[in-house]
């Protein structure tokens, strides 16, 4: 159970930071997988124009540690708690940065894309990001601007991120909202062992860079939903934006 305090840092912020959340043991768990995952050729796993793989989605569906974990009561319960009801997950999946790779990600709020492009009806939808591998200054962090999500959804460019293949578009900020929103709010790029967290609202609003390390940069997404909203318009494959709408209950086995 999260702490009232770390509650209302949440829905103040629509960011919440919990330092090796997971263990060690739990993550070299999942990473023991992600070679086989990320050699894979198939539509779940999204690759650059240069031939990296860059995520690889849905990932319950071909890897049985990663199925197993998204039963993982932590996840299951942080989720439950921080959106007040039954969850499904929205979206599985690794973002895979590159040692001096070119993958960034331009400002965005994801219930940009959620509504828009999968009839999500409402905000009532959060991510809980793994990290797993540590994540620096250097390796391409996530920026956050905490805060942003009391904004609401704000008008958008349905763009498609430069040097992606078989993906979709991406509800884009401009220029003059980030400079707003950052001057009123600022911005920060949580850096964490392996096995940390960030949480974040799906109106909270997010970039990142390049890796610009020797190092790679793997996050896990968790996207929960909840069972209320589920979503009505689905344009995107089932793999980017599930459907099956199965609520998800705590496994003890999965932690
Ligand atoms: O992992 C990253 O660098 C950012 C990913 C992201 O913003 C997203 O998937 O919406």
């Amino acid at each position: 159970m999260l702490t009232p305090q770390q509650v209302e840092q949440y829905e103040r912020d629509g960011l919440l930071v919990l330092p090796s959340f997971f263990s060690l043991e739990e993550i070299g768990a999942l990473m023991a997988d992600v070679p086989r995952i990320v050699a894979m050729d198939r539509p779940e796993i999204a690759k650059s124009a240069a031939g990296e793989t860059c995520a690889a989605l849905a990932l319950h569906r071909y890897s049985a540690v990663f199925d197993r974990f998204m039963h993982h009561p932590l996840l299951i319960e942080t989720a439950r708690q921080l959106l007040g009801g039954d969850i499904y997950c929205h979206q599985y999946k690794i973002v895979c940065k590159d040692p001096m790779g070119s993958l960034d990600f331009p400002w965005h709020q994801d219930f940009g894309n959620w509504h828009d492009l999968d009839g999500m009806p409402e905000p009532k939808a959060l991510n809980i990001s793994i990290y797993l591998d540590e994540v620096t200054e250097f390796n391409g962090p996530v920026a956050f601007i905490p805060g942003s999500h009391r904004h609401g959804r704000i008008p958008s460019l349905a763009e498609t991120p430069a040097g992606l293949v078989n993906t979709t578009t991406l509800a884009r900020l401009n220029r003059g909202v980030i400079e707003e929103l950052v001057n009123e709010h600022g911005i920060v790029a949580p850096k964490g062992p392996r096995g940390s967290v960030a949480i974040f609202h799906g109106l909270t609003a997010h970039a990142s860079t390049p890796n610009i390390s020797p190092w790679t940069r793997h996050i896990l997404y968790f996207t929960a939903n909840r069972m209320t909203n589920a979503i009505r318009k689905p344009t995107r494959p089932d793999y980017v934006a599930h459907r099956d709408f199965v609520q998800l209950e705590p496994e003890t086995e999965a932690a």
